[in-house]
């Protein structure tokens, strides 16, 4: 969120009143795959075997020279069960029916992060109090923040801010937190960038792309409730042909957020339908058309394969689309979200990170080392499964909830 910006916009109550102000007539939805899809689209359909025991490792494949897909996730305590209902299914969590006293953002994120933030305030309380600093204190420190996924530079980084000019005097625990708030700040600031909707763009197009589970459907549930709250009109393209169940979970997301799903049959090409919804949006009007891709095929190779494929045919009916090509990542991956990263990039024109699911890992400083290292830009993150639990991201803010420290004044 541009620092700018009110810290909490209560769209989830605006989004549910939202229904006499559709702004645009709703189109049908597709029912049938197009019978006519652009050359690029002919090319046969990926085999879809939807319901088929696919182990998510099978996305790194025999030929796949990157492991991304669903990664070795590093041993670390259970997640505490989410307070809105799981979507065990993978549908969207209903909203409770009893009241819940509205958080602020801040207080969700706070919360949100605070498995990361425990681990990394309890280990420098623990190293600080009453100890004078000195080299073994400071590589200690650097290890505790390696192990919340800072990243090695990041980390030395911190380390040597926290050691200027304090060797053999003692610090308090509360002056190294502010260091490292200090520190990640300055390093996710560049990165922290909006995603801004170029209104001329129409629709303005935002492909989601991710490895399987990574949060894309959500997060396109997420986002259009967003859009919509703002009085956007929103299209949904079920690209992910390769599950029913995945192609019904974005209808529930339409449903409840009153944007146009264009879906077609199980199996259906996915570039052949993003075609056929970019047509669409673009004769009804609508203002942002948001597409969802699979993000398990039969291996990598594949899956990147229809990515591109899916990019190239929707730029034959506009050069510039997508106009936003989003990358979903799971923090609770960690580490392996590097690898996630460079597999995407490039195949799929990613212009910028959503990263999802930080309320489940004490790992939540991935973050920061992805931002070291790549400077892709982060638009939003993702701190539980409401279609509140979704922001703009905000390096101050972040940088404090991770370091344990209170809102900034
Ligand atoms: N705790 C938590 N769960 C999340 C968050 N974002 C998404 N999820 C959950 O993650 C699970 C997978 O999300 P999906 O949106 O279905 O993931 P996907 O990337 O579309 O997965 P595929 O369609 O299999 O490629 C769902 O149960 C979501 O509710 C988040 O920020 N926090
Ligand atoms: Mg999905």
């Amino acid at each position: 969120m541009s620092e700018s910006e009110p810290k909490k916009r209560g769209f989830f109550s605006r989004l549910f009143g939202l229904e006499q102000e559709q702004p645009k007539p709703a189109p049908e939805s597709v029912a049938e795959p197009p019978p006519e899809l652009p050359d690029a689209a002919a090319e046969p359909a990926p085999e879809a075997e939807p319901d088929a025991p696919i182990a998510p490792d099978l996305l790194i494949g025999e030929a796949a020279p990157l492991p991304i897909a669903m990664p070795e996730v590093e041993p670390e305590p259970e997640p505490e069960p989410a307070p809105i209902s799981p979507m065990a299914s993978g549908q969207p969590a209903e909203p409770s029916p009893v009241p819940q006293p509205k958080r602020s953002w801040w207080r969700r994120l706070a919360d949100g992060l605070s498995r990361t933030s425990s681990a990394l305030t309890t280990g420098i309380t623990e190293l600080f109090t009453k100890r004078k600093l000195n080299a073994a204190t400071l590589e200690d420190l650097e290890d505790i923040l390696i192990q919340a996924d800072l990243g090695l530079a990041t980390s030395a980084r911190v380390a040597k801010a926290v050691g200027e000019g304090r060797y053999d005097k003692q610090i308090e625990p509360e002056e190294v937190k502010a260091i490292l708030a200090r520190e990640v700040e300055s390093i996710l600031t560049p990165v922290a960038h909006p995603l801004t909707i170029d209104a001329t763009k129409k629709p303005f197009v935002i492909l989601m792309v991710g490895v399987n589970g990574s949060g894309k459907t959500t997060t396109i549930g997420k986002l259009a409730a967003k859009f919509r709250a703002e009085g956007k009109s929103v299209m949904l393209a079920a690209g992910d042909t390769f599950r029913a169940a995945a192609i019904e979970q974005l209808k529930v997301w339409g449903e409840r957020t009153g944007a146009e799903v264009v879906f077609g049959q199980q199996g259906a090409d996915a570039s052949g339908l993003a075609f056929e919804a970019l047509q669409k949006a673009r004769a009804n009007g609508v203002d942002i058309l948001l597409v969802d891709t699979a993000g398990r095929l039969q291996n990598k190779a594949g899956l990147m394969d229809e990515l591109a494929k899916v990019v190239r045919v929707i730029r034959k009916l506009d050069a510039e689309a997508p106009h936003a090509a989003l990358l979903v990542l799971d923090a609770t991956v960690g580490q392996n979200a590097i690898s996630q990263v460079e597999a995407f990039r490039e195949t799929a024109g990613v212009t910028g990170l959503v990263m999802t699911k930080l309320d489940g890992t004490a790992r939540g400083g991935i973050l920061v080392a992805l931002a070291a290292q790549f400077g892709l830009p982060v638009h939003f993150i993702g701190v539980g499964e409401s279609v509140e639990d979704l922001e703009p991201f905000s390096a101050r803010d972040f940088a404090r909830a991770v370091a344990g420290l209170g809102e900034a004044a």
